[in-house]
């Protein structure tokens, strides 16, 4: 769409702005508005009237077009991870992975194939939050030059249920309550309790769930799974077990409960904000792909069912394998056309990848191509660019609405002979580069009579509830007990509370009595598990605070100053910071900015009202005793400080600025440094051990 001509302002008889191309032109160099039909439009100010005060005329076609698509510009939102934000990048394969899948993504090292990806709540609405206590969507389009491959993930290696029969109820269960229409974007209500309290197949996903798992600072710091168990097929057609695994480069960064509250209020937008701005910034996210591969005999040894996608296989038992690298580096042009109409499928996978029987994962291929006829309107959703392969594609499915091919030619079926008569003849299959599936050799329980069973190994539904819940600090165990107690405080129907904390008992017998306790209620009977739960080693790899690393990298560090702060102080902090590649985030009472000290002004990143501590990393309070003095009447400005202390996160100060920490009850400790060099490794991490002194933890 041209842009490019000039135009001139004037204003209308009623004094309304005209911006107009002149009337001398040019009139052929583009950069005329139009309607859709190309008709160059006179005046879009003012809809045909019958006199300047008379009824609107309905001939006006330019105005009864411009309404007719405004109105119809919202399509239906996801039914799930319906809020979302994404981005394009590329993937890089580190080496030919020829020896166990024939995937042409995975062949030449150093490759790279585009990708979009779309990172997602999902509970909430469209109009919801970035950072209500949720699962995170991380789902992955790569354009092959075989076609698409769509990896749709979450942050979370299990699932809540195991046989995609159950997933109308479980979402139904969490969403909003039905005749009540609330609570948007929270698990923390009695539908979602009740129903999972009665399906303990979903007691490992609820620890993870419980967990900081589900408050990630950004998307930069969250991992990615693919959580079936998939396959792998090579040249030969030998298949290997795959697990994938997304690992931040960043290394994993959650908030703490208060915070993730905090930061509803100060920035619905806060995660979708963070990738841009870092995407802008050039500080590109970047994680790891890594595989867990094994065949049938590793699978046959383990305690539990690989069909079975409430279970891991710990990285301890089975490391994880780095095949490349994905950056992110470019933002959507436009967020409808791209990250809204992007559609994901399990189903789209490539010649060299393969499904295996997890019922969760067969129920899944069929549901998301159904789904997008409803939410893009039209079978031929895959012709919108963020859906389109990137190499060629031709059969003979024909048109449907909004057909944008113009096929040319009869020939719309085969076999054909139209080639006798010269015309063309469309493309052919093709037994040898075409996708085959593994035909794999059942053995009697993959293909017996037709059942609706489980297989027996399912029903263990605790070992690794109580695995993931041994394998986090003791500072994660609190985090987690913490939000069982929130979550089911807000259940209003007893006997849920207690059939919950009930099946508690089973991954652990303290965790259960510290979640009542706290409640404030008789710790209920044991429910009987149906399978007796094993023991199994704990795995560090699922902690986060045992992962994360101590980095300025991508960090923001807020910098609160006012009039008369030390211009120099601030400076040496900014490069020191930008040195580490940290961001430096000025604040100041006013978006203007503050006269320093030496008399310059120095304008601000954010205004202190607008930018509270939980939307950065570490403060550092750069205040001269004149500025702290006016701070300390300024409620914003002690709240600053009390949070970043109560966030667990590092203080930086200058000695005059001391009087505000106080009246924000700050106590010494490691994180509350001076300006000097001891900050930054301060403010590379939290202080856990600072937790109990602020507030009670379960
Ligand atoms: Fe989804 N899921 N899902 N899901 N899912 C959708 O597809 C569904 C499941 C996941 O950014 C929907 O296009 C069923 C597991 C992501 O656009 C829908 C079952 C995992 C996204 C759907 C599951 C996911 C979706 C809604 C149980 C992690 C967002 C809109 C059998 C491995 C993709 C849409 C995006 C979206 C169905 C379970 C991940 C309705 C039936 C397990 C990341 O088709």
């Amino acid at each position: 769409m041209a842009s490019k001509a000039a135009f001139e302002t004037r204003p209308g008889k009623g004094g309304e702005t005209h911006q107009a191309i002149p009337e001398k032109g040019p009139h052929d160099a583009g950069g005329h508005l139009t309607t859709n039909q190309g008709i160059r439009v006179s005046d879009n100010q003012n809809s045909l009237k019958s006199g300047a005060r008379g009824p609107t005329l309905l001939e006006d076609f330019v105005l009864r077009e411009k309404i007719f698509h405004f109105d119809h510009e919202r399509i239906p939102e996801r039914i799930v991870h319906a809020r979302g934000t994404g981005a394009h990048g590329f993937f890089e394969v580190y080496e030919s992975l020829a020896d166990i899948s024939k995937a042409d993504l995975f062949q030449r090292p150093g490759e790279k194939t585009p990708v979009f990806v779309r990172f997602s709540t999902v509970a909430g609405g469209a109009g919801s939050v970035d950072t209500p206590r949720d699962v995170r969507g991380f789902a992955v389009k790569f354009y092959t030059q075989e076609g698409n491959w769509d990896l749709v993930g979450n942050n979370i290696p299990v699932f809540f249920i195991q046989d995609a029969m159950k997933f109308p109820d479980l979402v139904h269960s969490v969403k909003m309550e039905a005749d009540r229409g609330y609570p948007q974007a929270a698990s923390a209500h009695d539908t979602f309790w009740d129903f999972v309290s009665l399906i303990p197949e979903s007691t490992h996903m609820l620890m993870w769930a419980m967990s900081d798992r589900t408050i990630p600072r950004s998307l930069r710091t969250i991992e990615g799974f693919g959580v079936h168990t998939f396959r792998l097929v090579n040249a030969a057609g030998k298949s290997t077990f795959v697990k994938f695994h997304w690992k931040p480069k960043q290394g994993m960064q959650s908030t703490v409960w208060d915070e993730a509250l905090k930061l509803q209020a100060a920035d619905n937008d806060f995660h979708r904000r963070d990738l841009y701005e870092s995407i802008a910034r050039g500080a590109y996210p970047e994680w790891e792909l890594g595989i867990q591969a094994f065949d049938q005999k590793f699978a046959d040894s383990l305690p539990f069912d690989v069909l079975d996608a409430t279970k891991i296989i710990p990285e301890e038992m089975l490391p994880v394998r780095p095949i490349g690298r994905m950056v992110l580096d470019r933002y959507p042009d436009n967020f409808f056309a791209e990250t809204e109409q992007a559609a994901f499928c399990p189903a789209n996978i490539v010649p060299g990848v393969d499904f295996t029987n997890d019922p969760l994962l067969q129920g899944r291929l069929f549901s998301y191509l159904d789904t997008q006829k409803s939410r893009l309107g039209t079978a031929n959703f895959h012709q919108l660019p963020i859906n389109a392969p990137k190499c060629p594609f031709a059969n003979f499915q024909r048109d449907g609405q909004m057909q944008m091919m113009v096929p040319k030619g009869r020939a719309n079926y085969e076999p054909n002979s139209l080639s006798e008569l010269g015309e063309e003849t469309g493309p052919r299959e093709c037994p040898v580069s075409g996708f085959t599936t593994f035909a794999h050799q059942a053995s009697e329980a993959e293909q017996g009579d037709k059942l609706r069973v489980r297989a027996e190994l399912f029903a263990d539904h605790y070992s690794q509830a109580r695995l993931f819940w041994r394998s986090l600090t003791e500072n994660e165990q609190a985090h987690t007990a913490s939000a069982f107690t929130f979550e089911l405080s807000k259940v209003t129907a007893p006997h849920v509370r207690a059939r919950m904390v009930g099946n508690l008992r089973n991954v652990d017998e303290a965790l259960a009595k510290r979640v009542a306790d706290a409640i404030g209620m008789d710790l209920p009977p044991k429910n009987k598990a149906v399978r007796a739960p094993i023991d199994m080693d704990p795995s560090p790899a699922l902690s986060i605070q045992k992962n994360m690393k101590e980095t300025i990298e991508g960090r923001s560090i807020g910098i609160l100053y006012a009039d008369g702060s030390d211009g120099k102080a601030i400076k040496s902090l900014v490069s020191a910071i930008e040195k580490q590649g940290g961001r430096p985030v000025l604040i100041a009472p006013k978006a203007g900015g503050a006269v320093l000290a030496d008399g310059s002004k120095l304008v601000a990143d954010g205004q202190l009202q607008g930018t509270p501590s939980q939307t950065v990393d570490a403060i550092a309070v750069v205040l001269s005793a004149e500025g702290t003095k006016l701070l300390m009447s300024e409620a914003a400005a002690v709240q600053f400080v009390m949070d970043a202390f109560g966030h667990l996160k590092a203080i930086g100060h200058t000695p005059d600025a001391k009087p505000l920490l106080d009246k924000a009850a700050v106590q010494p400790d490691a994180g509350v440094t001076d300006l000097g060099a001891g900050f930054l490794t301060a403010a590379a991490k939290r202080f856990w051990d600072r937790e109990s002194k602020v507030r009670t933890l379960a």
